[in-house]
């Protein structure tokens, strides 16, 4: 094996990371969350031509994906959803007409390949703590992010900026960034609820319903639309989410790119 200097490592390291980092300075779209909603908004948003970041404050991917329902590592998804499962290459199997199961660890696989693959960018360890504003009127033009091990060590650090047309907040049942944005810019007057107790057709077909811009600049997508809209939660049945976040894609997508904006998206979402 070849013979390697410890300074070459750290060489390459901080330079190629550097180098894209700074790449990453001025950005088409910053979606904040690598679980279900996420993971589907970077994959279409990249292959509609969009340069896209996809930010995670775990150093894993997946977000909800992983404790399946309770644990059991199955989940339910239902179409036209299963589209989205097929076009990356997880196994599904037939629960009855039009209901699947697949299994969490391929899906968490075959999802991150898939936006990976699309040309999406994402980073684990980082975390979306606040958010660049502009006004009058307010408007939102980019994210300020932290390494999630800076937040847990509690040291003051100060973070960067990044800036971006389009910030989608895939934060899951906490809608962390419209919280932040709920509280530190009051001119948006936007209110953060929270989500309702489970009932699972309508949280379904309301997660996708709601999808979509909350002020210019900041779009919602997955749960942190029931955290936002005071809808029901659905548990372990994740058609929802991937529409939700085909759906958000399309939207930004339409919005940055106008007439030249590509139909990415396999399934007629609306
Ligand atoms: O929670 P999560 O999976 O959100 P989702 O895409 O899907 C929800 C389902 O998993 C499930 C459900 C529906 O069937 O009820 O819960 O809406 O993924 C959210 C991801 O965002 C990360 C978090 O670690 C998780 O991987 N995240 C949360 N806040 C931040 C963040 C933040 N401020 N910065 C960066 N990442």
């Amino acid at each position: 094996m070849k013979d390697v200097e410890e300074s070459t490592i750290t060489r390459a390291i901080i330079r190629k990371a550097a180098e894209e980092w700074i790449n990453l300075t001025e950005t088409d779209v910053i979606v904040v969350g690598a679980g279900p909603s996420g993971l589907t908004a970077g994959m279409y948003l990249a292959k509609a031509g969009l340069k896209t970041v996809v930010f995670e404050r775990k150093l894993s991917f997946g977000g909800g994906i992983g404790g399946g329902g309770m644990q059991f590592h199955k989940l339910v998804i239902q179409a036209p959803a299963d589209k989205i499962l097929r076009e990356v290459g997880c196994d599904l199997e037939l629960l009855e007409e039009d209901m699947y199961v697949a299994d969490t660890t391929a899906m968490i696989a075959k999802l991150a390949s898939g936006t990976i693959d699309a040309g999406a960018k994402i980073i684990l360890g980082v975390i979306v703590d606040d958010l660049i504003y502009r006004d009058p009127p307010p408007r939102i033009t980019g994210a300020v992010v932290q390494w999630t091990s800076v937040i847990m060590s509690g040291l003051h650090v100060d973070p960067l900026g990044v800036k971006a047309k389009a910030i989608i907040d895939c934060t899951g049942h906490d809608a962390e960034v419209l919280a932040v944005a709920s509280r530190k810019i009051p001119e948006l007057n936007l209110v953060v609820p929270g989500e309702k107790s489970m009932w699972v057709s309508q949280a379904e077909k309301l997660t996708v319903e709601n999808t979509g811009e909350v002020c210019p600049g900041l779009y919602v997508a997955g749960m942190a639309v029931a955290a936002l809209r005071q809808t029901p939660r659905m548990g372990p049945i994740f058609g929802g989410m991937l529409l939700s976040g085909a759906k958000v894609a399309q939207l930004v997508a339409a919005k940055i790119l106008g007439e030249k904006a590509r139909r990415v998206v396999p399934i007629d979402i609306g």
